[in-house]
């Protein structure tokens, strides 16, 4: 406990800013947003046009423009058995489902006449969000529309080039995700880097309305960009490529949160990528490791994450570039914001799939695809000797082995493989067991049972990361007033127990003043980190 006050009080200014920003936003728990979330993916598939999978589809020759062939499997079959070929539909659509139903060249005229309403038919980004609205596509897509038309070169989109770009997106692009893909994504690729989500991000953070309060703190726009980028990647490229294909698009959540931007005022609301809460936890508890504030962390650095809580062997693992992208990590030996992003998740939500495959990156030594028992046992005798330390016996590691080979129930005798983890719904008790001590130990005292039922419990509850971001951040923000009611005078405005609007800091005059005129002298030093 004392640890963790004077670690917190390090560096009170920026944490005190941080909290400052974020305070107004009224605390929701993430179960609640699920809900939200799940009422509005479903009416956003009553919405659309049906699309049943047994109902036969047009053939081919319907859509001359379409570039890609037909299934491969005409032509496979073409000698033994062609009849039966010719009946068979077209069944792969890379590029979404044609829609014969839409009319497109009335969906262009209203674009055309939409355009005659603005000023010199030049449409700015700001008109662009209703010519959004009128493609049928979610508010902040309109960044992405504005660029794609050519509206970052000249600052305005006329309606002849956006027609044009429009007209020959809706000829090639038939769903959301190849749609969304072909406006992001740089000429003539077919998947999303990261960089290549900077404009919307950009444009989020200077329109919605639940982040208003950054207006005058442009130092933070990169980090929260940078914050929501990695968590996109982390939760959307499950191939871990770096390149974000329409597929994953669609197996994803991302698109449907996107859309709920528009609807919900509050961004704290929408805990998966974009909420505000979670990127103020996770940069602070980056910041309480950066002692220098350059940005990057040493292996030391990172140790010290949860009152060294992981082990020595598994940091340095991830230090090898196991799980990094880049050779920042390797060759400098010190991780970027960006990295450490994935840690946070990964270190404190070892139930997420993304998190299962990171620390099954780090723990398989020799990257052979399965666990061994000395890999096992490599990251077992740390642990031995740290609870040696605290005078607590250990497990004899072969006790241990039995304990994990039933908890895990691996398919080929003696080796655990990633398949294995995922399926047994018991890895972060695995993981924890041969890294974290701290989270060892509490796994040891609950009762069986109980972990179990929680397993059962599964659903609508919040993930790990949810529940670890909520409360982190109401310890933050507890700690943050009480650093406020200690410096008193200058500040007496903090006191007060209502939570201070983000939309109130901009009239507070002198104290706005103090609030973000450090804020920018701490982040003046610091550099960009969307540059890596
Ligand atoms: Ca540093
Ligand atoms: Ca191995």
């Amino acid at each position: 406990m004392m640890i963790k006050e004077t670690s917190l009080r390090r560096d009170p200014d920026l944490r005190g800013e941080l909290a400052f920003l974020a305070r107004g936003c009224d605390f929701v728990l993430p179960s609640r947003f699920k809900k939200r979330l799940k009422s509005f993916q479903q009416t956003q598939i009553q919405n659309k046009p049906e699309k049943k999978p047994g109902t036969p589809l047009p053939p081919t020759a319907t859509f001359p423009s379409s570039p890609r062939p037909l299934s491969p499997v005409p032509h496979v079959n073409n000698v033994v058995n062609a009849p039966l070929s010719i009946n068979i539909p077209r069944f792969y659509f890379p590029e979404g489902l044609p829609d014969a139903c839409s009319n497109h060249e009335q969906t262009l005229s209203k674009i055309e006449t939409a355009f005659m309403d603005i000023e010199d038919q030049k449409a700015d980004i700001y008109e662009m969000g209703k010519i959004a609205k009128l493609c049928g596509c979610p508010l902040y897509w309109k960044a992405p529309m504005f660029r794609a038309a050519g509206g970052e070169r000249t600052g305005f989109v006329s309606a002849q080039s956006f027609v044009a770009m429009w007209r020959k997106l809706l000829n090639y692009h038939h769903d959301d995700a190849s749609k969304f893909i072909c406006l992001l994504a740089k000429p003539s690729c077919n998947s999303l880097e990261q960089e290549d989500f900077i404009p919307l991000l950009q444009d989020v953070v200077d329109t919605h309305p639940g982040l208003t309060f950054l207006k005058d703190a442009p130092e933070f726009h990169s980090r929260y960009i940078t914050t929501v980028i990695q968590r996109i990647f982390y939760t959307v490229n499950r191939s871990w490529s770096g390149k974000i294909t329409s597929t994953e698009i669609r197996k994803s959540n991302f698109l449907q949160t996107l859309a709920l931007l528009e609807e919900e005022e509050d961004i704290n609301q929408i805990t998966d990528y974009f909420s505000y809460e979670h990127f103020y936890v996770i940069y602070c508890k980056f910041w309480e490791l950066d002692s220098d504030h350059d940005l990057y962390i040493s292996q030391a650095d990172l140790s010290r994450y949860n009152d060294q809580a992981s082990s020595n062997r598994i940091i340095e693992r991830i230090f090898s570039g196991a799980v990094t992208r880049g050779k920042t990590v390797q060759k400098e030996g010190r991780m970027s914001y960006a990295d450490f992003v994935w840690f946070l998740i990964s270190e404190e939500d070892k139930r997420n799939p993304t998190s299962i495959e990171y620390w099954f990156r780090c723990m398989d030594m020799d990257g052979d695809g399965v666990l061994s028992m000395y890999e096992l046992e490599y990251f077992y005798e740390e642990q031995c000797e740290r609870m040696e330390a605290m005078g607590i016996e250990p497990l004899p590691f072969h006790d241990l082995l039995c304990q994990m080979l039933d908890l895990v129930k691996p398919a080929s005798d003696g080796k655990i493989t990633l398949r294995d983890l995922k399926r047994c719904r018991m890895a972060h008790i695995f993981y924890d067991t041969f890294f974290n001590l701290e989270k060892y130990l509490d796994h040891e005292q609950r009762d069986p049972f109980a972990v179990q039922k929680d397993v059962e419990n599964e659903g609508p509850e919040p993930s790990d990361w949810d529940r670890f971001a909520a409360e982190e951040y109401e310890t933050l923000v507890a700690e943050e007033s009480a650093q406020a009611q200690f410096q008193e005078g200058s500040f007496e405005d903090y006191e007060t127990e209502e939570p201070v609007s983000p939309s109130e800091i901009g009239n507070k005059g002198n104290k706005s003043q103090i609030v973000t005129s450090s804020l920018s002298e701490k982040c003046g030093k610091l550099q960009s980190v969307d540059e890596e």
